[in-house]
């Protein structure tokens, strides 16, 4: 059985590689939606709707368990998902929690998506640190279309990234959390922008760990004897180049037309 992956393209790709990493053995799907990509800018309900659909194809493939590795669509459509799907249903969360506890100046950066910096489920997770931290939500349209264009040193993308980061730096953010699956690809960018006291903080690492306890505490931990497999899924055609330049290595992706 095997581990489904997915976001609104390229992004969850960031999250795959800790998964694989930690998870060798375990064989792993990996959706990525292009074809309706961003979700950002998207209603929830359309997001929800897509999200019901992929579930539903890794449902079919038998998947024991299903990762949204996209902060937009678990905000959207966790809660369906685990009410619709028998298996655990993993989500992302940005890493408000270990930025406020590693904060010295007590204000706190975070980039998202539209959608995500909009949703209850992120208003929520803001209150619940109101009182120890100042945070600062900084929307960031543009950024997850650029990066899926797969060039990561464009002067767009560099230019986006200053106009989106430049207030944060000017109040005093000491620590910037990833709030997107899609930022990990530009943290270089982002590290020669706020400089070297800046710390980042990036959840892909914490959700692996989450999938594994998850998998463990049911007792559905692959034999880690195994080496596990790898598939690609992409609901565009042309997203081929781009998940191989991101993943590192060359990779095939089926179409799928759903
Ligand atoms: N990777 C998605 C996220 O984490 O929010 C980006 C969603 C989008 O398509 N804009």
């Amino acid at each position: 059985q095997s581990i489904g992956i997915f976001d609104s393209g390229v992004g969850g790709l960031s999250v795959l590689k800790h998964i694989h990493l930690l998870l060798p053995a375990e064989d792993l799907i990996y959706v990525a939606d292009s074809a309706f990509m961003p979700y950002g800018c998207k209603s929830e309900g359309i997001v929800e709707e897509r999200c019901m659909k992929i579930a539903g194809f890794l449902a079919e493939q038998q998947c024991k368990a299903i990762v949204v590795a996209c902060n937009t669509a678990t905000a959207a459509a966790v809660h369906r998902l685990r009410e619709s799907f028998d298996i655990p249903v993993i989500g992302m969360e940005p890493g408000v929690k270990p930025a406020v506890a590693n904060s010295g100046s007590g204000v706190v950066g975070v980039l998202a998506t539209t959608g995500t910096s909009g949703s209850n489920k992120f208003k929520q997770l803001k209150d619940r640190y109101a009182e120890d931290a100042k945070l600062l939500v900084q929307p960031c349209p543009g950024l997850v279309e650029e990066i899926e264009k797969g060039d990561l040193s464009s002067q767009r993308l560099y230019d986006l990234l200053d106009q989106y980061l430049k207030p944060l730096m000017e109040q005093g953010v000491d620590t910037l959390v990833l709030g997107c699956t899609h930022y990990p690809f530009v943290v270089s960018v982002i590290r020669e922008l706020v400089g070297e006291s800046v710390t980042i903080v990036d959840t892909g690492d914490a959700i692996a760990r989450e999938l594994k306890r998850q998998l463990n505490r049911r007792d559905l931990l692959a034999d880690d004897t195994l080496q596990g497999s790898l598939y690609f899924w992409s609901s565009a055609a042309d997203s081929t180049p781009v998940l191989s330049y991101l993943w590192g290595e060359s990779v095939v992706a089926g179409c799928l037309d759903i």
